[in-house]
């Protein structure tokens, strides 16, 4: 019912708040033998850690985890895996401002609205905080489908505001160079159009400067994906995909291939052209392996995996908490003012693209297992 866990086989539960003790997570379903340490958490936590550059929120997170169960001399042991990263840096007293009054665009009138109460300092368990743990078992995840099938999932910003990037082919684009600038400095923003990640840059700062915050887009890449994942019905993968990146917060819009593209489109012209891979192994089913000419439909047909990259956007709202002063509401519906303190991203963006790779890593790990246990054969 309380709707902490997600996934069937590959399965995570989380557990924590913004500004309580930490925040866990556990794996179950994870295959025994993967070799597993912490280090191997530590550059994709970096990469969403908040206070990792002037853009992003300044709150000061070493986010080292702690495996608390589930590996034994460096190996997973097939039984649930427990990752936990505690809070160090809260500052709770920014908060007492807002204990009695409601955000504009933040869930704390819609928490009281259901429960009655809510913890809030902080987002309290609507925080973004919780990705933390959500990116650890994106970790695991990645290893599983790079270990199963050399599959890979990288994510980069594509719009900033009316900013938009051009980026020729997706599924070309490395992690190297959504992190890094070509003079070898950190890609702050995460956008491999450089020249667009400059003028992204001084929006953001621009907004920061003023108090206020910007929205904008990602897109997430998977590719090496076998065909065949996914279920014909309820559990479309590009369902599963869907509803990943929408339990994350400030997530409004999701599409994959063409998405509302598609609504202008006829037919003749919207269709992937079906031609012969060359060279490549028939798939396991024993049906031909083919490739299509576009991938207008993003890696899928039919909501299962047709082996071209998968390729999704999500579009995420300008953080809501803003120093600036706005009309509000308190907790009795009197009209008020707000101005929320805390530290808080100008641009969600950055940070939201280690947490989408996060999320398609783990659908995918789960469909992958859910295929080997249906479909994965007979003993010879
Ligand atoms: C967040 C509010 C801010 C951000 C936080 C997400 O924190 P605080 O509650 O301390 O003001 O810093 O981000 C993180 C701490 C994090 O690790 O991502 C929110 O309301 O979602």
């Amino acid at each position: 019912m309380a709707g902490n866990s997600f996934g069937q086989l590959f399965r995570i539960t989380t557990a924590g708040e913004s500004h309580g003790p930490g925040n866990v997570v556990i794996i179950d379903g994870v295959p025994p033998g993967l070799p597993l340490t912490v280090e191997d958490f530590l550059p994709d936590l970096a990469r969403r850690r908040p206070g990792q550059s002037r853009i992003v929120t300044q709150r000061n997170e070493s986010d080292e985890p702690e495996i608390l169960s589930g590996v034994f001399e460096g190996q997973t042991t097939g039984t649930s895996l427990a990752i936990l990263i505690r809070n160090q840096d809260q500052r709770s007293r920014d908060y007492g401002d807002i204990r009695d009054k409601y955000r504009p665009g933040h869930a704390d009138f819609s928490f009281d609205a259901k429960y009655g109460l809510r913890d809030y300092r902080g987002g309290g368990r609507s925080s973004a905080r919780e990705t933390t743990v959500r990116v650890a078992a994106g970790v695991v995840a990645k290893k599983v489908i790079e270990t199963a099938f050399g599959g890979s999932v990288v994510g980069y910003v594509c719009q900033i505001g009316e900013i938009r990037a051009t980026i020729d082919d997706p599924a070309a684009v490395t992690l190297d160079r959504v992190e890094t600038l070509p003079n070898g400095e950190p890609n702050i923003v995460r956008c491999p159009d450089i020249a667009a990640a400059g003028r992204m840059v001084a929006l953001i700062d621009e907004l920061r400067k003023e108090g206020d915050s910007i929205g904008g887009a990602a897109e997430v890449v998977a590719s090496n994906i076998p065909a065949g994942l996914g279920e014909p019905v309820f559990d479309k993968l590009k369902a599963d995909l869907a509803k990943a990146l929408f339990t994350l917060p400030a997530v409004l819009g999701v599409e994959y291939g063409i998405g509302f593209g598609c609504a202008t489109m006829r037919g003749s012209e919207n269709n992937d052209v079906f031609v012969p891979a060359d060279g490549s192994e028939p798939n396991r089913s024993g049906a031909p392996a083919i490739a299509t000419e576009s991938n207008r439909h993003g890696g899928m047909l039919g909501g299962i995996s047709t082996g071209q990259p998968i390729v999704l956007r999500a579009a995420v709202k300008p953080t809501s908490s803003l120093p600036i002063e706005q009309r509000t509401v308190t907790r009795h519906g009197d009209p008020t003012t707000i101005r929320t303190k805390g530290r808080h991203d100008p641009c969600l963006l950055p940070r939201f693209v280690p947490i989408a790779e996060a999320m398609v890593a783990i659908v995918l790990a789960d469909h992958w297992l859910r295929w080997q246990a249906q479909c994965g054969g007979f003993p010879e």
